[in-house]
């Protein structure tokens, strides 16, 4: 069975591009100049980190298949944010004060340290004109229920790459229906791990592991809360 897992890792990674095979064999500095060079060369930012989330994905396969351990995972984590932070400036930013679409709060839960995922997500949504209110990560579940009422943002996104973060996202869900603020708000979640079932147990709207189609919900949501306002609807 074992076995079978191994040749089918090596498969998709033989399959892989360079930089996802790179970043799988936590090849720093190659990662980087090949990023460096793609950018350069006017290539699309998006397909790059795309690539990148895919080596991501496969070092977490070789972690479960004990082929890498916690030093592994964290060499691959600093590489990613050293990539995302040479491909950031590519993406640009557009919002101000005067143009926001909309306000979301994005936070990963009380035990999760992991925040690649989140970060990309915040900059897409930030790039689409969005005010993104980043709670961080390990966040204490009372603090995201305490946020909901000062901001009153128009969605609240969970960042999940633990399974148990689960409950808590549920209880924060509960709580929020409770205190009369889940009418108007609605809810994301995503991260690797996630699933739609995890979405139904925790009582979401809506589920990816896919930034940019989270944030294409986010600008489908805007734009038919805008044709209903104008039509006097809420
Ligand atoms: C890198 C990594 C780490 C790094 C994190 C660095 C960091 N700053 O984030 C470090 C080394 C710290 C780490 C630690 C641990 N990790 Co870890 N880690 C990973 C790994 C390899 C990659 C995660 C990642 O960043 N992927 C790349 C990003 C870009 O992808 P993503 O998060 O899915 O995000 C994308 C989408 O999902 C989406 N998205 C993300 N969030 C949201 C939210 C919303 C609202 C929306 C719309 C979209 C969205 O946008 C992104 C772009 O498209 C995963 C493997 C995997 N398959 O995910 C394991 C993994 C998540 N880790 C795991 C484990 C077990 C651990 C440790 C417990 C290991 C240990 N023994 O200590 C610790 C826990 C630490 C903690 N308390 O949180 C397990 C989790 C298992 C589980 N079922 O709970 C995984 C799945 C590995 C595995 N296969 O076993 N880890």
């Amino acid at each position: 069975m074992k076995l079978g897992l191994n040749i089918f890792i090596h498969l998709i990674v033989s399959m892989s591009s360079i930089l996802t095979q790179n970043l799988i064999e936590l090849e720093h500095d190659k990662v980087l100049s090949e990023i460096k060079e793609r950018l350069i060369q006017g290539e699309e930012p998006i397909r790059i980190i795309e690539e990148c989330k895919q080596g991501m994905a496969l070092v977490g396969e070789k972690y479960k298949n004990n082929e890498y351990f916690l030093a592994e995972l964290m060499l691959s984590g600093e590489t990613f944010k050293e990539a995302m932070a040479l491909i950031e400036p590519y993406l640009g930013e557009n919002t101000t004060e005067d143009n926001i679409k909309g306000k979301i709060i994005l936070v990963t839960i009380q035990g999760d340290i992991h925040d690649l995922g989140k970060n990309i997500l915040a900059t897409l949504l930030k790039l689409e004109g969005f005010k993104v209110y980043d709670l961080g990560v390990d966040v204490n579940p009372d603090i995201v229920v305490e946020k909901v009422k000062e901001i009153k943002p128009d969605f609240l996104g969970f960042s999940a790459l633990l399974t148990m973060t689960f409950d808590p996202m549920k209880s924060i869900v509960d709580k929020l229906e409770k205190a009369g603020l889940r009418d108007n708000l609605r809810i994301m979640v995503g991260g690797g791990i996630t699933n739609t079932l995890v979405k139904d147990y925790i009582g979401a709207d809506f589920q990816t592991v896919d930034a940019m189609e989270g944030v294409q919900y986010c600008l489908e949501l805007i734009k038919a809360k805008v044709v209903i306002k104008a039509r006097g609807g809420i």
